[in-house]
């Protein structure tokens, strides 16, 4: 089994879809989590300054999507045919095109 290490802030964000992969997988995974005060002196330490991250056996996975398609996969949550797989990833993607734009803290501007 591998060992699995999330990176992501103390907040649901763009890692909560991977921690409902890994719960849906009923696998162990460590859930890592950098306060926002933290996050200057650790930023440089990530691919292009951005988080999440997934450590799989000490190596560092990039781009929330990209990652969620993997374990969705591992988890046997694919379509049955390659269309299917275009439907779905378009719906993640409109998914993802939402949440990017939703305002996180009350004094964004919507
Ligand atoms: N497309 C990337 C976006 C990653 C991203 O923008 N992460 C934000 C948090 S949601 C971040 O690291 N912000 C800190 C910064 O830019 O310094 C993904 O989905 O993983």
């Amino acid at each position: 089994m591998p060992i699995y290490k999330l990176t992501y802030f103390n907040f649901r964000g763009k890692a909560e879809l991977l921690r409902y992969l890994f719960a849906y997988m009923n696998t162990e995974y460590e859930d890592c989590r950098i306060e926002e005060n933290d996050w200057p002196e650790h930023k440089s330490s990530y691919p292009f300054g951005k988080i999440p991250v997934l450590e799989i056996d000490g190596i560092v996975y990039y781009q929330s999507l990209a990652i969620g398609r993997y374990l969705a996969r591992k988890a046997g949550l694919t379509g049955k045919t390659e269309l299917d797989d275009l439907h779905i990833d378009a719906i993640l993607d409109t998914i993802d095109d939402f949440v990017s734009r939703f305002p996180w803290y009350a004094e964004d501007k919507v």
